[in-house]
């Protein structure tokens, strides 16, 4: 096992991991940014190295500050947890060389899965299901042009090496193709210096499922279910749940399957993530597979009881899993709910400041997921995310009624939250029958 795991992140997810290393018996280095000194990860780490200013391409996304705070303080694995460097294969290529673990997937492995039309192509070798959709990478709009009709209308164009929703157009027809090909030729190319394009069949508004999968470097693979991931505002998620009301256990178990035959046709190691669009006539596509520990890995947790963080440090440090396919059982219902620094009204805008007051919620079945203190200040440079409120019950029904009792409870003064939009999503009928897609928040009128 390794003695010390150096966290290459800040925020929940770095607490989340030195919590799951200090179980483990591991000790743990934070790395930080200047306005980082007093943040939570910084505090309760057994060392802290200072990396660098604000700016994450000068701090949290440095390789060689990074790197050098490992060989420094005698690290032997690094954790990237989600964003920043968590998927970047340049990184985990110097990890390699370096001798030092990282956890997660090989840096092969990120570049194949970063690139969405090999993705595809691999998927396609495998037998896994993908949306009807063009071979291999187109440059040239004329090319675009000239197989459009051969996969039908709306279709979707895609940067090869995407993610985030950026570099992607929907295209009616035939005369809008050209076009759209070109705006999402240009946000590639400014979002990820790659020109590299493919199209697909648009699948319009289906359900995002995503099913987790943890492999080990043994060759076994299982699958722990999946999280419904539809309730998204351009591409960030906002709520998720396991399992999804849209899923009986006959397709649980028919994707569930699928998920895993796609990691083994890759020889996927560690904590992945499978994401399907599934329609309304249940049919499922690949779209994606995240190489990355996720944020709303905790609602796969609370159904599985298992620590996917330990699980994570195991394989990596080259451990044989320990539960099989048919241990898993999936018990009750989870949600989760992101607690963001965001004004609704301000169309969302981010709302840093000093958290004057903190009351957090508490009780069976409630978990938060934090990184914040009264008297934190939270700064304008980072993502907005201040903490997952994660609740567990026997059904749906309950879990849904507590994490409105404990949104009630959650008290933050000095920075606007979205809680009360949570409330909005959780009354929305769609949400309460289960039956919403990835459409939901834009019929919501707030
Ligand atoms: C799609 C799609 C429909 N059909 N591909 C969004 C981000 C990127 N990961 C891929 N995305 C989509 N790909 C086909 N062929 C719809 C989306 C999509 C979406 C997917 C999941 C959750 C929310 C979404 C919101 C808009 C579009």
């Amino acid at each position: 096992m390794f003695h010390k795991v150096l966290i290459a992140n800040r925020g929940e997810i770095a607490v989340r991991i030195i919590r799951a290393c200090r179980e483990l018996g591991i000790r743990t280095v934070a790395v930080y940014s200047t306005p980082d000194r007093e943040a939570l990860h910084t505090l309760l780490a057994d060392e802290a190295v200072c990396i660098g200013p604000a700016k994450a391409t000068e701090s949290y996304l440095d390789i060689k500050r990074i790197i050098s705070a490992a060989v420094i303080t005698g690290a032997n694995a690094i954790h990237p947890g989600f964003g920043f460097l968590s998927e970047n294969p340049k990184f985990a290529k110097i990890c390699e060389e370096s001798n030092i673990k990282l956890i997660g997937p090989s840096s092969e492995m990120m570049s194949l899965m970063g690139n969405k039309a090999r993705a595809r192509e691999t998927m396609i070798n495998a037998k896994v299901p993908v949306v009807p959709g063009t071979d291999g990478i187109i440059t040239q709009a004329d090319e675009a042009y000239d197989l459009a009709d051969s996969i039908g209308y709306p279709l979707i164009i895609k940067a090869a090496n995407g993610g985030g929703g950026k570099g992607m157009r929907i295209a009616e027809r035939k005369e809008e193709i050209h076009k759209m090909f070109s705006l999402a030729q240009k946000e590639a190319i400014a979002s990820f210096s790659d020109n590299g394009m493919y199209m697909e069949r648009y699948v319009v508004n289906p359900k995002h499922i995503e099913f987790q999968i943890l492999a080990d470097e043994h060759g076994n693979v299982i699958h722990l279910g999946e999280r419904d991931c539809s309730v998204q505002r351009r591409h960030q998620k906002i709520v998720e749940e396991a399992p999804s009301k849209a899923l009986t256990d006959k397709l649980r178990k028919k994707m569930g399957d699928v998920a895993v035959r796609a990691a083994k046709a890759i020889n996927y190691t560690n904590a992945g993530t499978v994401e399907f669009l599934l329609n309304d006539q249940g049919e499922f596509f690949f779209m994606e597979m995240n190489t990355r520990i996720q944020v709303e890995h905790p609602i796969t947790e609370m159904v599985t009881g298992i620590d996917l963080i330990k699980k994570q440090i195991e394989i990596a440090a080259g451990l044989p899993l320990d539960i099989m396919q048919k241990d898993i059982k999936l018990h009750g219902h989870a949600i989760e709910c992101r607690i963001n620094a965001e004004d609704a009204s301000k169309d969302f805008r981010p709302s840093p400041g000093t958290i004057n007051n903190l009351i957090m919620p508490g009780g069976k079945g409630i978990r938060i997921d934090g990184a914040i203190y009264p008297g934190y200040t939270v700064a304008p440079y980072y993502d907005s995310m201040l903490a997952k409120l994660i609740v567990h019950g026997d059904t749906r029904e309950e879990a849904i009624a507590k994490m409105k009792s404990a949104l009630g409870e959650f008290i933050v003064e000095g920075v606007t939250t979205n809680i009360d939009f949570h409330f909005e999503i959780l009354e929305n009928p769609s949400f309460v029958s289960g039956d919403y897609d990835t459409s939901l928040i834009e019929t919501m009128k707030v």
